[in-house]
């Protein structure tokens, strides 16, 4: 069977292809899983029209009915947005779903694959995974970062959460040789706040610069993507010390309920959430409305180039 017969693209990404036009992946764990409805859907069209009006297609992404679905229809974002018996898809999931017809939200990982059969380079989303704390324990240690190591798309968000040990997600990406590029920033964003104690490993001041970054790495033939890592607009930046005060608390909520597996990330996204009152999602809503505006533009100077 032909790759093709498994995707399904939206007559926009169809039409975007036929033009030449440059295109925007995204994923859709961040709609099922990683915020609350009604938040979720409106915050996934309203960056799918920030990445329009920054001359780009976008293209939502997710498994349903049997096929990897490259750009989602206003009633599929709703759908994934409300229903809560869709799975969280990751790479290892991927064939099992759409062997026996079932319905996923792509992760960072699975995304990127699917990115990848579509021949889009650019992805926009908040976060990606990492290596969790305690990892040395629990080994809890994300799909994402193995698929940025061998998928050649490159992923903007808004750095590494603190929910994760951002020191350890570092020395793994250098280990599989992927570069994590500083948007305008030498400090690596940690997320909800605009710096952290790391450094990136290159501070790029432009998107043009970012596109002829990629372009050259996937040219040489050194597949694997890069992280584009992107600061939160300080006007929705959380202090860094209440940050790390919510994050324990919620650290030691997962730990003492037993959560574990893929279910790690989202029980600690929606503390986090609970904990701040709400404030976290206004941030990450914001920081993922940044992250389209400069997804937008490396795709378009990507697409100039190529
Ligand atoms: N970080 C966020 N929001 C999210 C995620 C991460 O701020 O929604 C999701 C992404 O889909 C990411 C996944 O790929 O969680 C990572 O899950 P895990 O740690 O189980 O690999
Ligand atoms: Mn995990």
């Amino acid at each position: 069977m032909n790759i093709e017969n498994y995707l399904e693209l939206s007559k926009e990404v169809q039409q975007a292809k036929r033009d030449g036009l440059p295109i925007v992946a995204l994923e859709s764990t961040i709609i099922s899983h990683g915020m609350p409805y009604p938040q979720n859907v409106k915050t996934a069209r309203e960056v799918e029209q920030i990445i329009r009006d920054h001359g780009a297609v976008p293209a939502t992404i997710a498994i349903l009915n049997g096929k990897v679905k490259i750009g989602l229809s206003d009633e599929e974002l709703e759908y994934l947005g409300k229903a809560t018996d869709v799975y969280k898809a990751s790479r290892r999931d991927i064939p099992y779903l759409i062997a026996t017809n079932k319905d996923g939200a792509t992760t960072v990982a699975a995304t990127m694959i699917c990115a990848e059969l579509a021949d889009i380079a650019v992805f926009v989303t908040g976060g990606i995974g990492g290596v969790h704390r305690g990892a040395e324990q629990s080994m809890d240690i994300s799909a994402d970062l193995e698929e940025l190591s061998m998928t050649n798309v490159a992923v903007v968000c808004a750095g590494a959460k603190s929910i994760l040990d951002i020191q350890l997600t570092m020395e793994y990406l250098e280990t599989k040789g992927v570069p994590v590029y500083g948007f305008q920033t030498d400090s690596l964003p940690a997320f909800y706040t605009r710096t952290s104690p790391f450094s990136v490993n290159y501070n790029i001041q432009s998107e043009s610069d970012m596109a002829k970054a990629l372009k050259t790495k996937w040219e040489l033939g050194l597949n694997g993507g890069a992280v584009i890592a992107n600061p939160i607009p300080e006007e929705f930046a959380m202090n860094e010390g209440t940050m790390n005060d919510v994050i324990s608390k919620a650290l030691q909520e997962a730990e003492e309920q037993g959560i574990k597996g893929k279910d790690v990330t989202p029980f600690l996204l929606a503390k986090v959430k609970e904990l701040t009152g709400g404030k976290s999602l206004d941030a990450n809503i914001a920081l993922v409305k940044n992250n389209a505006v400069v997804g937008a533009k490396i795709a378009v100077e990507y697409t100039n180039i190529k």
